[in-house]
């Protein structure tokens, strides 16, 4: 079982709401921080979200890159290689904000941007290096990916990104829907209980406790997932007939920089109005 003294990390600042939020309520805002993550629903105008749909139903029609395939990860359920039957399963679509302006347009909206100062403060920036992707889990082949904190590949001044998973038709539990474990970003968690890949081991008694507590996140088409770089998560592979579609993208308050000469710190970044 963890203690309390698992749970000392602080989280984003400052510690308590600010005096004026713009769009959260203080119950929301303190949701995000004692939780980790936090869903709105229908939060996508629908004419947005199908035009976001249609950009993603070409790039997997028409294959373009760049793309990520299930088999380049190999995660459990991926095909063992590009040339296996299913080889080519597309995992995502990268550079999503390059595929159409509709991305960069809604990522842009004060209805998203103000949710997120709520958090940050008004500096805000949208690093290209990480997410920024469309996520196709196809019906056979695609994989389970297992617990993880998306910092783990990361590198930033501190831990507090915070990710935006943009829901583009239902995601259910048997699709492959996230689950994440509310208040695990609030938890200091020895490198020992992860693996090699930096993911979080389920078979140490110490993180099946941790592990009890998750909770599936369904979403509706349009809503929108909240949620900060060190909550562990993790997913199915889809058992179902359709492909799911979720856009995500990351972003961090303008003062917490990435570390030179790290990956984080190599691609270009939006800084948001
Ligand atoms: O949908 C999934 O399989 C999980 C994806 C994920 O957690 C990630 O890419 O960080």
């Amino acid at each position: 079982m963890d203690t309390a003294a698992d749970l000392l990390d602080p989280v984003l600042t400052p510690a308590s709401p600010p005096e004026r939020l713009r769009r959260l309520s203080v119950a929301e805002w303190e949701r995000f921080q004692r939780d980790g993550f936090l869903v709105f629903r229908q939060l996508i105008p629908t004419a947005v979200r199908e035009q976001m749909l249609a950009v993603t139903l070409d790039g997997v029609e028409r294959e373009i890159g760049p793309i990520e395939y299930e088999a380049e990860l190999h995660y459990p359920g991926a095909p063992a290689s590009l040339a296996a039957e299913g080889g080519r399963t597309i995992r995502r679509l990268k550079q999503a904000h390059l595929r159409h302006s509709v991305f960069t347009q809604w990522l842009s909206d004060r209805v998203l941007t103000d949710r997120l100062a709520d958090l940050f403060g008004p500096r805000l920036v949208m690093p290209l290096a990480h997410h920024n992707c469309i996520m196709t889990k196809q019906p056979r082949f695609s994989s389970d990916t297992g617990w993880h904190q998306d910092i783990r590949y990361w590198a930033y001044q501190r831990p507090d990104l915070i990710s935006v998973w943009i829901s583009l038709v239902p995601e259910r539990v048997e699709n492959g829907c996230l689950r994440v474990i509310p208040g695990s970003h609030r938890m200091s968690l020895d490198r020992s209980r992860f693996d090699e890949s930096l993911f979080f081991r389920d078979d140490l008694p110490e993180n099946q406790a941790v592990i009890a507590n998750a909770v599936p996140v369904e979403l509706d088409p349009g809503d929108v997932l909240f949620f900060h770089a060190k909550t562990l998560h993790s997913a199915s592979r889809n058992h179902t007939e359709q492909t799911k579609y979720s856009a995500v993208f990351t972003f961090r308050a303008a003062d917490n920089l990435p570390l030179p000469g790290t990956r984080s710190a190599e691609s270009p970044e939006l800084l948001l109005p």
